[in-house]
């Protein structure tokens, strides 16, 4: 039988739900790929606990707005996600340089063969190593320059994707998630109450689990 490939949306410090979903999926990392789109921490109940998991499951991640912000932050530099810093050295305590040294090695994307993991998304006509870092992991709309990512007037970044591979992505928390022929998307909002979304590749199957309570607000 061909590996499977687990890609697992927006966990967010819900570690019960990840618990749950690798659960329910059978996820095994002798067998299986196991893959995560970023914004594995913040906003949710305990980000050590989700980062202990991913290790046991031998997981790789991209890096999500939240990581960047991390290490810009562990870099020292100024940032509007300074709150969580503090939030996440006292949550991982020792292992917090162990931690962001980890996540220093999440590349931006990963591509294989017909399959891009992008966590927020792709400037149209632009492959990830020519675009901004800021504009992957944030972008959900685009409005031809660049200057503003997220404004509903202007048409979502996959509205405007005209590649082959198949394009996997998070962030995207209010559209709920989407599945469509070459764009996927699966941040579905677990942290928010919403569910927690997982992938399986080859056989293309979205397999949830829901949220045991809503931890934030969007
Ligand atoms: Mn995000």
């Amino acid at each position: 039988m061909e590996q499977r490939t687990l890609i697992i949306g927006d966990v967010h410090g819900c570690y019960k739900e990840l618990k749950k979903l690798l659960k329910k999926v059978k996820a095994d990392p002798e067998k299986d790929r196991i893959l995560f789109i970023g914004d594995l921490i913040n906003k949710g109940p305990d980000s050590r606990k989700v980062w202990e998991i991913f290790k046991e499951y031998h997981g790789t991640s991209i890096m999500g707005n939240h990581e960047l912000s991390l290490l810009e932050l562990a870099q020292g530099k100024l940032h509007k996600h300074s709150k969580y810093f503090d939030a996440l050295r006292k949550n991982f305590g020792s292992k917090f340089d162990e931690f962001v040294a980890d996540v220093s090695q999440f590349p931006l994307w990963y591509e294989d063969h017909e399959l891009m993991l992008v966590h927020g998304g792709l400037v149209p006509g632009l492959h990830p190593d020519q675009t901004d870092p800021w504009h992957l992991v944030t972008i959900r709309t685009w409005d031809g320059e660049g200057h503003d990512l997220k404004s509903e007037s202007n048409p979502p970044w996959f509205d405007l994707y005209e590649g082959d591979d198949l394009v996997v992505f998070g962030h995207w928390a209010a559209l709920g998630g989407l599945d469509r022929p070459k764009v996927i998307g699966l941040d579905t909002g677990c942290v928010y109450g919403g569910d927690l979304t997982c992938l399986i590749l080859p056989e293309r199957k979205l397999v949830k689990v829901s949220a045991l309570k809503k931890y934030a607000q969007i």
